[in-house]
């Protein structure tokens, strides 16, 4: 027997690290970073490695499986297919067209076979009641990125390799690995730049990122906002906008500064816990900087002002004339574009929820209302529900509520490789085959990467005759339902014929053929200005002020006008090296050694309630009041708590045995589904005011 090594992304994160697999034969035995991989350069965490227990999981499905009562059968792919056609129809027919929901997870991002594939199934079915997991995450960037620049796509990325100052808000890339900013190794990445400038991190929590950074300050969770705005006030004091490269190319940016300084700045320092001559000093440093860039992520994407905290930050970067330029922020030119003629540029407020009235965004609507509509009476409510790699009862907020909506559909499809806390209301599972042998191209995140870079994953074993690629189940599942209720649907060809055709639409020159014959990716170099080429505005301008932002500005001076106190405990997420999100946690190798299910507290706070490190506390919020062990954490800011998403396993019909044993809540049945951002929508997780008791 000979062991031998083989090539491929990962597919557990945006990194996606070059990844040297090796086999024995056909078993997969090993994984190390793929050192030749220009991009990762060896880089590994480990969760890349937890892909061999992924692949050896008990747990996992491997073939399509039906709901009867209580009691799971096999049923073969033919029949299952069939079956989901009809029942989808049924329903369609019965309550019309907008009674079929769809909600589709993170890991679909990092599927090919999902993420190209997924679309054609939804426009079959011509459904309002599509949702995501954007909408409990980067929808505020996508949302400005399509109101300033014209397509939601058009994505400034931080050039942190080249850069002299960042200013980072509201991530923790040295956990997380970076997010809309694909950067492999970004901890390396992150050093460098504070040895050779400064990184600057404004976070509730002293975060391992924080931690490596060369100033950290604390932050009042939701917030974010109003220290934008001030810093924004600050960096006028001290001079004239450098917008000399694109003054010709803006519109509104007077009328957008003249709306930002009418906040008064002697609240923010009250609100956000960070003082007026801080704020001023980290002005300073952008304004002197040759280059900086501002960022901001999940803790900024996912509060009340997410949206404004992203379009303040492009304006400072704008302003400051970082934005468009090297060791600013700069747009990838992608070898596969996702911007540009025939792509899915954006719209909004098309059409609105049933209940609720809240806008679309980009043919979504956003997930905090999807439990009231399916358990809301009335014309138009989800009778059946499509489910592809989400485990929306445990990342949604809300839920409980949702689980008991799941509970009452005529008919539940999932596509996943388990039976977990959302899956086990479904009536039918599909699971598409490992990652491993299917082929793959990072449609998303080479686009959103630091660099260009380009790889093609190929499958790594053969596939086994019982099983199917993801996008053999989308087409599968749109050929039923179109054969149930007549409508006309042409299956998509396989992965290698769009990957092909998607490569030929950009002006990189890679094609298959070079992609084949570099096994371990290609390279084509840093990012070059290029968003004011691409703006798919329709006056062809950077939009300074959009109105859906500038309308949203009162609901800030509502909020934090005054200076009065603010809520005494907010709670905040975290990230575990170890941890995806909530679906890792059945895989040995990332769940041996210490809980990490505990809610974090300030010994300060602790010792102000009489409670002692380790002990169970009541935790409550506007929504629930759920019972979990605490302990004390001297990185955090005091007032603030925070709590891992993810957890809240073992509920009746899950099956993950490993994580079904754990101990845990989960954030998200706390979460409130009326905390949203303005704009979009999306859920404002971070920053939930609670109360903790002994
Ligand atoms: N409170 C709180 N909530 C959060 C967050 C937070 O920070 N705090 N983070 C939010 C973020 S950023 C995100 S992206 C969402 C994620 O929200 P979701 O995408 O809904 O949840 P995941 O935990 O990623 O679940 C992934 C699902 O995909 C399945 N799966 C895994 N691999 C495959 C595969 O190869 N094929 C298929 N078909 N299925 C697969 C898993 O079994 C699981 O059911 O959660 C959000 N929710
Ligand atoms: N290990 C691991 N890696 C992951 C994931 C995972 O679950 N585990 N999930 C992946 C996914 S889907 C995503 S989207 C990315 C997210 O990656 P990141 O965007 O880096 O998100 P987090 O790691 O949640 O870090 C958010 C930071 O924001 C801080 N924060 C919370 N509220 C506020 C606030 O109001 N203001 C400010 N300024 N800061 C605040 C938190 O303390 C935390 O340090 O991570 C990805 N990588
Ligand atoms: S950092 Fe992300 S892409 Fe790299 S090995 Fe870890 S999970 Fe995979
Ligand atoms: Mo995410």
């Amino acid at each position: 027997m000979t062991r031998q090594s083989r090539f491929r992304a990962c597919p557990l994160c945006e990194a996606i690290c070059g990844l040297e697999l090796q086999y024995q034969d056909d078993a997969l035995v090993a994984i190390r970073g793929d050192e030749q991989d220009p991009f990762s350069r060896g880089h590994i965490c480990p969760k890349g490695n937890a892909l061999l227990d992924l692949e050896a999981d008990p747990d996992r499905l491997r073939q399509p499986m039906r709901r009867i009562g209580d009691d799971w059968q096999p049923i073969a792919w033919d029949a299952a297919f069939a079956l989901a056609g009809e029942r989808l129809a049924a329903v369609a027919s019965t309550h019309g067209a907008a009674a079929i929901g769809a909600y589709l997870g993170n890991p679909n991002v990092h599927h090919f076979g999902s993420i190209a594939y997924a679309p054609a199934l939804l426009r079959l079915l011509k459904t309002p009641n599509i949702y995501s997991a954007s909408s409990v995450d980067q929808w505020p960037h996508q949302f400005v990125n399509w109101a300033m620049y014209g397509h939601q796509f058009l994505l400034p990325i931080p050039d942190i390799d080249r850069t002299d100052v960042l200013l980072m808000l509201g991530a923790n890339p040295v956990v997380s690995n970076g997010s809309l900013m694909t950067a492999p190794g970004v901890a390396k990445r992150l050093k460098a730049l504070s040895q050779r400038g400064q990184l600057i991190v404004i976070d509730p929590r002293r975060s391992e990122t924080a931690q490596i950074a060369n100033r950290h300050l604390f932050i009042r969770p939701g917030t974010d906002a109003l220290f934008l705005a001030a810093l924004l006030q600050e960096l006028q004091r001290l001079g004239p906008a450098r917008i000399a490269r694109y003054h010709d190319r803006l519109n509104g940016l007077d009328a957008a500064l003249a709306a930002i300084n009418t906040f008064p700045l002697d609240a923010v320092s009250t609100h956000t816990g960070i003082d007026q001559a801080a704020i001023a000093s980290i002005a300073k440093v952008l304004h002197e900087a040759p280059t900086a860039a501002v960022y901001g992520r999940m803790g900024l994407s996912t509060q009340r002002f997410g949206s404004l905290c992203q379009w303040l930050i492009q304006l400072i970067n704008l302003y400051t004339g970082n934005l468009d330029r090297e060791g600013g922020t700069l747009v990838n030119d992608a070898a596969m574009p996702i911007t540009g003629p025939g792509t899915a540029s954006g719209h909004y407020a098309r059409w609105h929820s049933r209940v609720r009235g809240l806008p679309e965004f980009a043919g979504e609507l956003p997930v905090s209302v999807l439990a009231e509509e399916i358990d809301t009476p009335g014309a138009g409510r989800i009778r059946a529900l499509i489910t592809s790699a989400g485990n929306p009862v445990l990342s949604t907020p809300d839920g409980r509520r949702l689980e008991r909506a799941l509970g009452t559909l005529d008919f539940m499809l999932s596509i996943d490789i388990s039976i977990n806390e959302t899956t086990r209301f479904a009536d039918l599972i599909l699971p598409p085959a490992s990652p491993l042998s299917q082929y793959h191209y990072d449609l998303i995140f080479n686009a959103f990467a630091v660099r260009r870079v380009a790889r093609l994953s190929v499958p790594l074993r053969e596939p086994q005759a019982h099983e199917r690629g993801d996008w053999q189940i989308f087409n599968g599942i749109a050929q039923a339902y179109a054969a149930a209720t007549g409508k006309a649907f042409t299956a998509l060809p396989e992965p290698l014929h769009l990957i092909a055709g998607g490569l030929q639409r950009g002006n990189s020159g890679v094609d298959l053929e070079l992609l084949m014959a570099a096994p371990h990716g290609i390279d084509l170099g840093p990012l070059t200005p290029c968003l004011l080429d691409r703006l798919e505005t329709s006056d062809g301008k950077v939009q300074c002020a959009p109105a859906p932002l500038m309308d949203d500005l009162p609901r800030l001076i509502d909020a934090f006008g005054n200076p009065e106190t603010a809520p005494s405990l907010s709670l905040i997420g975290r990230r575990h090296p170890r941890s995806n999100n909530s679906w890792m946690h059945n895989a040995p190798r990332l769940v041996k050694g210490k809980a990490r299910h505990q809610l974090h507290m300030h010994p300060n706070d602790l010792a102000a309630r009489g409670i002692a490190s380790g002990a169970q506390v009541r935790i409550r919020s506007a929504i629930a009041e759920l019972q979990t062990e605490v302990l004390a954490d001297s990185d955090l800011m005091p007032g603030v708590v925070s709590l891992p998403h993810g957890f809240g396993h073992g509920r009746a019909g899950s099956k993950q045995q490993l994580a079904d044993a754990l101990d845990g809540i989960s954030y998200n049945d706390l979460s409130d589904p009326a905390a949203l951002d303005g704009p979009t929508g999306n859920a404002a997780l971070n920053g939930l005011p609670v109360s903790v008791e002994a």
